[in-house]
This record gives structure tokens, sequence and C-alpha cells, in this order.
């Protein structure tokens, strides 16, 4: 298994359209087993390929607090079941200490296909819902950052590219 690096915003990469997977080979299974140990490791409950440099559509997720849930979702598709939306104080693995609220549908429809290959179908609310649409938008080449406001996105930029650059001063350098 192997960590993967993670992309910032406002890299442009993250706005790449996610492709669908025409089959689940090893690679996907590969790939998947390393976005589980990076999205652990982070820690944070979901992980989109996009966030990863990988473009296709395929969603890790586990919202439990002991790692004993992991869910993969390949192909997902979303339907919002009701107009009534709900707030929820997102954060995100590419926006580093950023969180702000969203208002997103409280109940939708997944339909997606899982690492065997089979297709399946949930209705999901709470936390679930909101995270799927998150990954969902990931997929899709957009940030919970482009629903706030010009000046709050700005702000974000300047603050993740600040935790970035630290972040690359405080990588040990390699001995030769
Ligand atoms: O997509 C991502 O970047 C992952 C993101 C998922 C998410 C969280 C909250 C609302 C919507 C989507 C995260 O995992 S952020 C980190 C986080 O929420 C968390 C980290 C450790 C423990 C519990 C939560
Ligand atoms: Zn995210």
């Amino acid at each position: 298994m192997a960590l993967l690096p993670i992309l910032s915003f406002p890299d442009p990469r993250l706005r790449t359209i996610a492709k669908p997977v025409s089959e689940v080979t090893d690679e996907i299974r590969q790939l998947a087993a390393d976005m589980f140990e990076t999205m652990y490791e982070a820690p944070g409950i979901g992980l989109a390929a996009t966030q990863v440099d990988q473009h296709i559509q395929l969603i890790v997720m586990d919202l439990s607090e002991d790692k004993t849930q992991p869910m993969v979702f390949i192909n997902p598709k979303v339907t919002p079941l009701t107009a009534e939306t709900q707030p929820y104080e997102e954060g995100c693995l590419s926006v580093p200490q950023i969180y702000d609220k969203v208002d997103r549908p409280s109940r939708v429809k997944i339909n997606a296909m899982g690492l065997d290959g089979q297709a399946f179908e949930m209705e999901a609310d709470g936390l679930l819902a909101v995270c799927i649409q998150h990954e969902m938008d990931h997929l899709d080449g957009k940030l919970f950052v482009d629903y706030l406001s010009p000046l709050k996105r700005q702000r974000a930029r300047e603050k993740v590219e600040k935790i970035v650059r630290q972040r690359h001063k405080e990588q040990v350098p390699v001995k030769r």
C-alpha cells in the first residue's frame, strides 16, 4: 500500500472532470486501497480520486470512528430525494484547516458500483448524504469553497497557500 499526495486548492488539476470506470481491475482495487490508507492517515472521512490526481469516478469513505466501515463508490450517481436542504460545517483535505457551512439536500439516493463490480442502491441522510455530495463535487471538479463568497474563497486560498508553503519547508530533506 502507499500514501498518495493530496492536491491542494487552488491546484487546477482539482478542476478536472472524472471519467467513468469501465472495468473494476486489480489496478482500481490497488488505487482504492491506497486511497483508504491516504484518507485514514490524513485523517479524513472521505476521499475522491480527483484529490490524488486520478481522474476517474472513484470515491472512498469511512464515517466510523474505528475505521471499520469502509465504503467504495464507483461511477456514483446521486439524486436528491427532497428539496429541503440542511447546513453542515464542511472540511476538505484539499482545503486544509478551512471549515464553513454549506447547504445541501438532506436526503439523497445513491446508485453506484462496488469493488466487486456489483451495482447497488442506497438512501442516505445525515453525514453520509453530506459527504457523498461533497465527494461527487470533487469528481465534477468542484470544491466546497466554490459555495462561499468570493472574499471567503480568497481568504481560504491565501491560508491554504501559506499552509502548503509551511509544509514544504518542514519536509525533512532526503539524505544522499
Ligand atoms: O473530501 C475530502 O476532502 C474529505 C472530507 C470529507 C468531508 C468532511 C466533512 C463534510 C463533508 C465532507 C474530510 O474528511 S475533512 C476531515 C474531516 O471531516 C474529519 C477528519 C477526522 C475526523 C473526523 C472528520
Ligand atoms: Zn473535499
